[in-house]
């Protein structure tokens, strides 16, 4: 197993392979309006999607303040996703421990430590999020208790039975479930929680549509099939306690994205893929027994 030395100035420890190699690039390099224009919003930085309502009125702003309405309701519909991945959570008190897996600029983690109160660590292969997210904590005052590492989430180094919740916020298209889930289970403690939220393609619509195949080449992922989040779980002794189909409750964000000056071209994508049946935005819980 790799233990890693947390300030390590070589990534290459964590990135273990080209593919790798590639997803690093693509997120050291990334700095999209549509992430950091939110970002500013309320310090907290996501990088996922959003759920629920539209308030449409936002369109309908003076124009000297339309996209910063714009840019507060996107904010507003992803800090509702991160609320609802961390409502199925179960129970996490201030003495547990939780990770991050895919932690992104580290909202999230950011999220669940002013909830639980709780030390979190998140991880990344990306050295420019993990030192975007540790400046964050630190603006914040929590860096003690909250902290980000580079390493790798098939091979994180952190001791066996550590962690009483892990979660996967949009970060497991980017690696292979068999290996994530059984390194999960290796971290997670009897009766621990494990919630990701994801994008799948739909066993029932038949193998990837052409737009499932568009959002995997534009951020360079594998998006898995919904049966293999299910066949890999139950191999790893992970067992799920809820399922939830959020497609529905997600096609509003990317409507509204698709009609802000934010957009980044992927929007029609996952327009055609939710609603043409190919594609589905769920949520999974999973004990582990
Ligand atoms: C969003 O990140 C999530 C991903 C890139 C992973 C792919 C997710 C799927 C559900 C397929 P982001 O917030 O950095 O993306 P964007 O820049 O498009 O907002
Ligand atoms: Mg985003």
């Amino acid at each position: 197993m790799t233990s890693v030395h947390d300030s390590a100035l070589d990534d290459s420890v964590v990135v273990a392979s080209p593919y790798q190699r590639a997803v690093a690039d693509y997120w050291n390099a990334e700095r999209n309006p549509v992430n950091l224009r939110l970002g500013e919003v309320d310090g907290i930085y996501h990088h996922h999607y959003g759920i629920g309502d539209v308030d449409w009125s936002v369109l309908q702003s003076p124009a000297e303040v339309r996209e910063a309405r714009i840019v507060e309701e996107l904010h507003r519909l992803e800090s509702a996703q991160a609320d609802f991945l961390l409502d199925h959570l179960g129970s996490v008190g201030p003495e547990d421990r939780v990770l991050d897996a895919g932690c992104g600029r580290g909202g999230s983690s950011l999220v669940a430590a002013a909830r639980f109160g709780c030390r979190v660590d998140g991880i990344s292969i990306s050295q420019a999020q993990v030192d975007f997210a540790n400046e964050q904590a630190k603006r914040r005052g929590v860096d003690a208790s909250v902290r980000f590492h580079l390493r790798n989430m098939l091979d994180t180094g952190f001791p066996t039975g550590a962690f009483q919740a892990i979660w996967n916020n949009e970060s497991t298209m980017y690696v292979e479930l068999g290996p994530l889930f059984a390194e999960h289970s290796r971290l997670l403690r009897r009766g621990g929680r494990y919630v990701c939220i994801t994008g799948c393609y739909n066993d029932a619509y038949g193998l990837p549509s052409r737009a499932v195949s568009q959002i995997n080449a534009h951020y360079i992922c594998d998006i898995h099939p919904r049966s293999t989040y299910f066949r890999e779980l139950a191999a790893n002794r992970l067992v799920p306690v809820s399922v939830v189909d959020l497609t529905a409750a997600t096609i509003p964000y990317w409507r509204l994205r698709a009609r802000s000056g934010l957009a980044t071209g992927i929007e029609n994508a996952f327009l055609d893929a939710y609603t043409g049946g190919s594609f589905q935005y769920l949520l999974i819980a999973a004990d582990r027994i």
